[in-house]
């Protein structure tokens, strides 16, 4: 059993994350800030399995040109954990627009638009535990 208070979210560096070679920053920012990885995998998505992720966007003008480039190239996806890990999480992203994302944050720092926005994290206890499994089996998250 998971200690009390101890979350986990699910943070993926996206494909232009990977190609522009910050997926050690970014991990470096987790680490830095006392955050557990507990599970990391690489792979590249089909088209159909980030339709499949990011299904709760389908209706949005932007969901074909989003898992278009969901798909695009590899994505590093990893399970984090700690206290209140999945808002401690999204104040490191900084805000879904780079342009307003506060200074420091990784969007402000690395991202250059809204779609292409370096990192994902999941917004919610239910979405982490779902996001969660759709790329990791119990049996990979180090306990
Ligand atoms: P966040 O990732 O900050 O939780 P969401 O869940 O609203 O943001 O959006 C999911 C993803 O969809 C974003 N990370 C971004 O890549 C993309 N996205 C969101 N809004 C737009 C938009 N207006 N135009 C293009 N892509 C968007």
């Amino acid at each position: 059993m998971r200690q009390a208070g101890n979350q986990r979210t699910l943070s993926i560096v996206k494909p232009d994350g990977v190609r522009k070679g910050v997926v050690g920053e970014v991990i470096r920012r987790f680490e830095t800030a006392g955050i557990r990885i507990a599970a990391m995998r690489m792979l590249r998505l089909t088209k159909r399995e980030a339709e499949g992720f990011y299904a709760v966007h389908r209706e949005r003008p932007f969901y074909g040109s989003l898992t278009d480039f969901m798909s695009s190239g590899p994505i590093v996806v990893m399970v984090l954990e700690g206290e209140n890990v999945i808002a401690r999480n999204r104040e490191l992203m900084g805000a879904t627009d780079p342009k307003k994302a506060a200074q420091g944050t990784i969007r402000a720092a690395l991202a250059d638009s809204v779609e292409q926005n370096i990192v994902h994290g999941s917004d919610a206890p239910e979405t982490a535990e779902t996001e969660i499994g759709y790329f990791f089996s119990d049996l990979d998250i180090v306990i």
